[in-house]
């Protein structure tokens, strides 16, 4: 029987954040909420593939910050990085030579990002290929695929409509009606819908906006011609084609999905891995498009912190280390060893269990049924996902505190480590089954 963790010092540090921090979290998905509620753990420092706790508990982490720590933690490139930055200051409020190099690798590892702009986040870069995409065709309304998250800006905080290809309803308290009515919701991986909705609104769409490989329900890659009815569909109703890729974008391979999938985005965002564990993103594409941007055009966009040196030379010593050669393969392996230890433990177990995998990222939903849609995933078992995760953190492995979340592979992660995460999956299926 696994000791019961101490987790005192976290229960007094949440106690106290919450009378001062909304939720005592800085973002809603860091709350235990949607697995049964309990105490968030508190974290003070990082090394490698651990994270060690105020009460000082190690764990193996495969939540990555939710992406971004693709290197692990602490790694010595970074603090390379932000050590010279430390030394020579973090923010002039002008142009540097950091920023013309690190647009220059992002465009080269993402040819069809023609003309780039930084930002402070994915949410930022999303929202502005949302207004430049409706400055440059003149339309109003976007299509997004339902349970998609693209960041916390109003147009996208848009939940389906009642039918499978309908005007969106607000997702969020202050969300306006208005805006909801200009985003078109659709579910992915089904094409008939798709093509309804192009029907019905294919004039008035100023641009599809696609995650290519979803990140937000789960791992779920695209059916082989999905991807392929996307670009057609909205070359065939003057709409672009938006790739958010904050997630995908340096995940599974040094560049983003396009390449993967021989396709070309009109405008890509980019997040997370690019910034190194640094506040970034980025968005970019055709140069015709990016031209509407101000300073050269009218649709308008900045930032204090855009371009910063200490996410942009984060973020370059990030690719730097992510272009050495096997990098990925590695990851790929890592995350295969654990989904083929997964799924037989959820045998042995009698465990409901579906594993989706993309290359060095994969996602565990307690269903016996296939995920392709958000409705799949939303079916899988909240509960069992609750149980899994508070037992694997018990046991000393941190995952995201949702069902909806991946599991992310990190280059530090050893063999040790992932055998020990296997021993206590199936300490954790052992008792759950004892339960079902
Ligand atoms: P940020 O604003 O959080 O940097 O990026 C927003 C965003 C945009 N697009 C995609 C596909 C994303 O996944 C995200 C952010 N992802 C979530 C969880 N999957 C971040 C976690 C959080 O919000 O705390």
């Amino acid at each position: 029987m696994q000791p019961t963790m101490k987790t005192r010092t976290s229960d007094i540090w949440y106690a106290r954040a919450q009378n001062v921090i909304i939720g005592g979290v800085n973002s809603p998905s860091r709350s235990y909420k949607a697995v049964g509620g309990g105490t968030p753990r508190f974290f003070v420092r990082g090394e490698g593939a651990y994270l060690f706790d105020v009460d000082d508990n190690r764990y193996i982490d495969y939540l990555a910050a939710y992406g971004p720590l693709i290197l692990g933690h602490a790694h010595p490139k970074i603090k390379e990085a932000l050590l010279a930055v430390s030394e020579e200051g973090t923010l002039f409020g002008t142009s540097t030579p950091y920023e013309v190099q690190f647009a220059e690798m992002l465009r080269e590892a993402i040819p069809s990002m023609e003309r780039i702009r930084l930002t402070n986040s994915g949410t930022e870069a999303v929202m502005t290929t949302v207004r430049v995409a409706r400055a440059y065709t003149g339309r109003s309304k976007i299509l997004k695929f339902q349970g998609s998250y693209h960041g916390h800006f109003d147009d996208v905080l848009v939940a389906a409509g009642s039918g499978p290809a309908t005007l969106g309803t607000p997702d969020s308290a202050g969300v306006l009606q208005s805006v909801a009515q200009e985003v078109v919701t659709t579910p992915y991986n089904d094409i008939s819908s798709y093509h309804r909705a192009l029907e019905t609104y294919g004039a008035e769409l100023a641009a599809v906006l696609i995650e290519p490989i979803i990140g937000n329900f789960g791992i779920v890659p695209p059916d082989p011609d999905f991807i392929q009815a996307v670009h057609q569909g909205a070359k065939e109703v003057g709409a672009l084609v938006i790739y958010d890729e904050v997630i995908t974008a340096f995940r599974f391979h040094y560049g983003s999905v396009q390449s993967l999938f021989n396709a070309r985005a009109d405008l890509t965002a980019l997040g997370k891995i690019i910034g190194g564990g640094l506040p970034i993103g980025a968005y970019g594409g055709r140069r015709d498009i990016m031209e509407w941007v101000a300073p050269l055009g009218p649709a308008y966009q900045a930032g204090t912190m855009a371009g910063n040196p200490a996410s942009v030379r984060a973020g370059m010593a990030t690719l730097h280390v992510l272009k050495t050669p096997g990098v990925y393969e590695d990851l790929t392996q890592k995350a295969s060893t654990l989904v083929g230890g997964l799924q037989a433990l959820a045998e042995t177990y009698r465990i409901p269990l579906t594993v989706n995998q993309y290359r060095g990222a994969f996602s565990t939903h307690f269903t016996d049924r296939p995920v392709r849609t958000y409705q799949d995933a939303d079916e899988a078992s909240s509960d069992l996902y609750a149980r899994f995760f508070h037992g694997m953190l018990e046991r000393g492995i941190l995952l995201a505190p949702s069902k909806f979340e991946a599991w992310f592979t990190m280059l530090p992660h050893s063999e040790e480590d992932l055998a020990f995460t296997l021993n206590a999956a199936e300490d954790v299926f052992k008792a759950m089954r004892t339960q079902l």
